[in-house]
């Protein structure tokens, strides 16, 4: 017997000791030292003693790595639509390194061991691997290592809580459910793994596109590097280097693609709770807004609108009619929303779940079991839109929402959000065919499920609809607004929701908002009236409360906070042609309404300081000053330049931080010089028509500026076929003129006249308008109307006014030019 189990034990003990010995020689796997390089056009093949890798040059700003313990599978991506481009590339080597230039960027790749290290053209440092870490493997997750260089800060990362420069954080990336989340809460909702790292007047971007949990440490814990990583698939990222960090993003949106243009009324504003029911009391809301002068353009239904949370069906006590209800708000000058949830109630003869089965498109175990999971409904499938049959059900199910007469789909707990949140790893995603488990598909659910709800409903509708989402993954820009979640009604919050939005401004997703007045809980009467205020330069405007708190319209906290409200929504209203112009550079560009003053002022130390951090532009023109509701005072920090306050034209030079008294009948806004906002008269809804002049405000600079302007019909896509209305207007001040440029496209101007209204500029009696001299007259000028002050006598606080020359002249097509002196 001995004889037997003796050879067995010890060949037992030699195969122990050996997996040991192997396992305690590399815990760590290093991607090792080159072996072999293949140079094709702008593609260089690498193979290491651990690594497959291959470099790729997108163009002359952009190159992919991509590195993998086996063979590279094929190149496939959700998130990144771009193909390399033609790009100049020189590729030379040496035993020692390969050397890859194209005309911006020089990448060096040492061969022993293998690492990357990024230069200038002029061979300053842009980024490098951390010598003696590099890339490496625990298993099959992947990190590669950065240097840290001096000074070096980090932004970005889409919608992730903290400060603005995320210095000394790490970050983890898996999309998740996070009601009433803390302010300092990590993940939340959406996965964006891109950030934007600066030092030395230098920035640079990294786009990590894998949808495993990521991992991202900028210095947290270490003062040696920052590093990215994943839990499983390839270290596969997109290096980016501009001069200005808005060519970063430009790039970054190249890849993943940027918002199509929003339906107008999206702009507008949108009441909504959890949840607005029966059919009577949202007409009362819709009602009540048009009748206390609050303009509006969406009410929002949330989950009673459905029967017992079945997705596709309508309560028929609550709402027997919806197409009624939806043509009666439709004629006031209102769009619906519904909100949509993955979850398919498992019930036999509830038609979703029945076609659903029939058409075999719910998520799967690897036993061809569908998987079931507890939300709203019960127990729930879910819908795999990792796959065209999926897609394709699910945009057939959206389409019975157009038909009654839906204009925008919000889409919730795509996070997935189960009861519980453990989803179990081993669920299998479609994945186009090439089957992948819940570890690689949760982040991208989100955005799959927004891809096939906009296809949907832009079939249905043959008109842009309006999406939001709350789970997103890169990418999701192409297709959907997102909002920030289940907030709190706290001053806190309220600045967090904008550092947010401002982060999610830089990672490429420019529509976005969040639960204004908050939604668990319930705001002080002052922070409500701040929060609407904020509102106003948010550019999904978006009032939202949960199920159990008290009433949150702008009526229900006292009649100043209501005429605060009404102001604030009325100047939003005027500013739609400046906001609208906006969007539309962010469609052209990738530029977002809300620009963290880190985006124009990258090396500005003072814009990172904390108290200044949640500071930003509404658009290039607008700075916005944000404060809690209960400061007296604040400090707000002025960027180079001279900036205008907005309410009364009184000038601060920048450079400078001021003690500024705070009211809350006013939010800070300040006026960049030289800025050119285009504004129309007072509509109740963009339904309306705004009357026939354009008001177009110039402040006096010393910055040459251009503006883009544009209009088109707000609802159809004719304007991908060139119905539209641009001109380039531009001030320069060197030559004391301003230049409407001739208009491109074929859209009939919506403004038959142009009122100039000058800010700053000397007071004059006449301008020269394409050589005709035209008059030009003093007049007050108020962006609000005066305040109630609500004592017994019931007199008015004089709204603050701004004095302007201001002349008007006829719009037309051609080239119009403005002597300004
Ligand atoms: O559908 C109800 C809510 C919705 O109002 C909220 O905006 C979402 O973030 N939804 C979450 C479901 C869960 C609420 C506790």
């Amino acid at each position: 017997m001995y004889k037997k189990v003796l050879p067995a034990l010890s060949a037992w003990l030699l195969c122990t000791c050996s997996i040991l010995v192997v396992q305690a020689q590399q815990p760590v796997k290093p991607t090792g030292k080159v072996n072999t390089v293949n140079v094709s056009g702008q593609q260089i093949k690498i193979r290491t003693e651990n690594t497959f890798a291959e470099i790729t040059v997108y163009s002359p700003a952009v190159i992919r790595i991509r590195m993998d313990q086996q063979p590279l599978l094929p190149d496939f991506s959700y998130a990144v639509i771009a193909r390399p481009a033609d790009t100049r590339v020189q590729v030379s080597q040496t035993d020692q390194e390969i050397k890859i230039s194209t005309d911006s960027l020089q990448l060096r790749v040492a061969k022993n061991p293998f690492s990357v290290h990024f230069f200038t053209p002029s061979g300053e440092v842009i980024n490098e691997d951390e010598s003696g870490l590099n890339t490496s493997w625990i298993g099959p997750a992947v990190t590669t290592y950065k240097k840290m260089q001096e000074g070096e800060r980090f932004i970005g990362l889409g919608e992730k809580t903290g400060n603005l420069d995320r210095k000394g954080e790490g970050y983890t990336n898996w999309n998740s459910d996070v009601f009433g989340y803390a302010t300092n809460r990590d993940p939340i909702y959406a996965t964006i793994p891109f950030y934007i790292g600066i030092h030395h007047r230098i920035n640079y971007g990294i786009f990590f596109d894998n949808s495993f949990q990521s991992d991202f440490n900028f210095g947290a814990s270490n003062n040696r590097f920052s590093s990215f990583g994943a839990r499983g698939g390839e270290m596969n990222y997109y290096f980016i280097y501009h001069t200005r960090m808005a060519d970063i993003i430009t790039s970054y949106t190249a890849l993943t693609g940027r918002m199509p243009m929003p339906p107008m009324w999206s702009l507008g504003y949108q009441q909504n709770r959890y949840s607005y029911y029966p059919d009577t009391e949202v007409l009362r809301i819709a009602q009540t807004l048009r009748e206390k002068k609050i303009p509006a353009d969406g009410i929002t239904l949330d989950i009673h609108y459905m029967d017992a949370y079945k997705l596709f069906t309508w309560n028929k006590e609550r709402f027997p009619n919806p197409r009624q209800l939806s043509d009666q708000l439709n004629k006031m000058g209102f769009k619906i929303t519904v909100i949509a949830d993955p979850g398919i109630k498992t019930e036999p003869g509830y038609a979703a779940y029945e076609s659903g089965k029939q058409e075999d498109i719910f998520l799967k175990y690897p036993d061809g079991n569908y998987y079931t999971g507890q939300v709203w409904p019960g127990w729930c499938h879910f819908p795999d839109f990792t796959s065209v049959k999926g897609r394709n059900w699910w945009k057939d199910q959206v389409k019975s929402y157009m038909r009654a007469g839906v204009s925008g789909i919000w889409n919730d707990m795509n996070e997935i959000a189960t009861w519980g949140q453990k989803m179990p790893d081993n669920v299998l995603f479609n994945y186009e065919g090439h089957p992948i488990t819940h570890l690689q598909g949760h982040n991208l659910y989100g955005l799959q499920m927004v891809r096939a709800s906009y296809e949907g409903a832009r079939e249905a509708l043959q008109q842009r609809p309006f999406m939001l989402t709350r789970a997103a993954y890169a990418g999701s820009q192409r297709y959907s607004a997102i909002w920030t979640g289940d907030n709190r009604a706290e001053e806190d919050h309220m600045l967090l929701g904008i550092r947010l939005l401002n982060s999610l401004g830089v990672s490429g997703m420019p529509f976005s908002g969040m639960d204004i007045g908050g939604f668990t809980g319930n705001p002080t009467v002052s922070l409500y009236a701040r929060w609407m205020q904020i509102g106003a330069f948010i550019p999904y405007f978006r009032n939202h409360t949960g199920i159990n708190t008290k009433s949150a319209e702008p009526w229900a906290f006292g009649e100043e906070v209501l005429e605060i409200s009404r102001n604030y929504i009325n100047l939003r209203y005027r500013l739609l042609p400046y906001l609208y112009s906006t969007l539309h550079e962010a469609t052209r560009t990738g530029m977002p309404v809300m620009r963290t003053l880190a985006l124009n002022n990258t090396f500005d130390a003072q814009v990172y300081d904390t108290r200044y951090q949640q500071q930003y532009g509404f658009g290039d023109a607008l700075m916005i000053a944000p404060f809690e509701s209960t400061a007296a005072f604040g400090q707000i920090y002025f960027p180079a330049g001279k900036w205008y306050n907005l309410y009364t034209d009184s000038m601060t030079t920048g450079s400078q931080a001021v003690i500024y008294p705070l009211s809350i009948k006013t939010l800070p806004v300040f006026v960049k010089e030289s800025s050119i906002i285009p504004m129309q008269s007072l509509v109740q809804s963009t339904a309306e028509k705004p009357g026939d002049t354009l008001f177009l405000h110039l402040y006096k600079g010393d910055q040459h500026n251009t503006f883009v302007y544009y209009e088109d019909d707000g609802q159809s896509f004719d304007h991908e076929k060139g119905v539209f209305y641009q001109r380039a207007i531009t001030y320069t001040p060197a030559d004391k003129k301003l230049t409407l440029e001739k208009v491109t496209g074929s859209y009939p101007a919506r403004f038959r006249y142009i009122k100039l209204l000058l800010h700053g500029f000397p007071a004059r009696e006449r301008i020269t308008v394409n050589g005709s001299s035209i008059s030009l007259q003093a007049a007050a000028y108020a962006f609000l109307s005066p305040i109630s002050r609500f004592d017994p006598q019931g007199s008015f606080v004089p709204a603050d006014s701004c004095l302007v020359q201001q002349a008007v002249f006829p719009n037309h097509q051609q080239f119009i030019n403005v002597d300004l002196e």
